[in-house]
């Protein structure tokens, strides 16, 4: 059941003036996410942009109490405060971990695979930029193809984006969710669903990103909706197994209308390169996706 509109939390959590960049797609996810999550939330969080929004030692932009891990013990850190709190008596709060795709597909993969395992109680958040943003724009196994980056800079990235939902879906945890900060309802609600669960709740967010992906900061909230209208970002969640298309992906797998992936590439600096072949092949991933989800809405 979706949350009322004016349910929603009023109360801020990011202060006044951070240091992203404008238009960043993160900082408004983190916006909902906080907001949604209320108090008594625990972050865990390594080096990344995220980092940086919230801030330099003395100094916070946050509200909300951090701990700053290291890149690959994102989630064996979420498990030591979980511990922690356990041995404290205190059930009242939320252990959030949150990285970057770098952060997540890439470097703390073990760390979230052994925290999911165990069924670890805390919600496991990444945010998607499609690479290595703060140092910026390296590529990482997010990057989609025909994309350029410091470390693809000629030919373009030659591979398709990991399936990190596969992954974190094969570990059998209780709630899964893909979400974008174009659609903020769709995002705060997830969140407070998610926080009423127990065990290892796995959300991935896809994060526009004005510098990395080449377009004019005034132009983060159109670029997340085209993607969604693409099916690039497909919006759904795994509850228990049960699969479910949400808000507007819901919408356009009934209505069967989606754009044509060249409207969401042509907009972003990032694909100048992008080959005929790759828009192609990227296409067929796209397609092959969309389908495969469809099918399971069904069922
Ligand atoms: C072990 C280690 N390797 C490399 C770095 C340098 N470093 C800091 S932030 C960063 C990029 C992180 O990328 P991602 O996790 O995708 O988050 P984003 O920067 O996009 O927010 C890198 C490589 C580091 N801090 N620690
Ligand atoms: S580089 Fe991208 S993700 Fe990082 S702060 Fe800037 S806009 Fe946000």
């Amino acid at each position: 059941m979706p949350e009322k509109l004016f349910n929603v939390n009023q109360k801020e959590y990011i202060l006044p003036g951070n240091r992203s960049c404008q238009g960043c797609g993160l900082s408004l996810a983190y916006r909902y996410i906080l907001k949604a999550l209320r108090e008594n939330t625990i972050m865990t969080i390594p080096a990344s942009c995220l980092t940086v929004l919230h801030g330099l030692y003395p100094t916070t932009s946050v509200n909300v109490p951090c701990l700053n891990c290291t890149f690959a013990s994102t989630a064996a850190s979420a498990s030591g405060l979980v511990a922690g709190l356990a041995a404290m008596n205190r059930t009242d709060t939320t252990v959030v971990a949150m990285a970057g795709d770098g952060g997540t597909f890439d470097i703390g993969l073990q760390a979230l695979s052994g925290a999911a395992e165990r069924g670890t109680d805390f919600i496991y958040v990444c945010y998607d930029n499609e690479g290595y943003m703060n140092t910026g724009t390296q590529r990482s196994s997010a990057t989609p193809i025909g994309a350029l980056t410091t470390t693809t800079p000629v030919l373009t990235k030659q591979q398709n984006k990991k399936d990190m939902m596969k992954i974190m879906e094969a570990h059998d945890i209780p709630y899964l969710a893909m979400m974008s900060p174009s659609y903020p309802v769709d995002l705060y609600d997830k969140f407070v669903k998610a926080k009423r669960i127990k065990g290892t709740r796995y959300m991935q967010i896809s994060a526009p990103c004005p510098p990395g992906w080449v377009f004019p900061p005034k132009d983060t909230v159109k670029l997340g909706r085209l993607a969604v209208e693409t099916s690039v970002v497909v919006l759904y969640e795994i509850e228990d197994g049960k699969f479910r298309l949400t808000g507007r992906s819901k919408t356009l797998a009934e209505k069967g209308t989606r754009a044509p992936l060249v409207q969401y590439i042509e907009k972003q600096g990032r694909f100048k390169k992008m080959s005929m072949e790759q828009l192609g092949k990227m296409q067929k991933w796209v397609d092959g996706k969309w389908n495969e989800y469809l099918k399971r809405a069904e069922g």
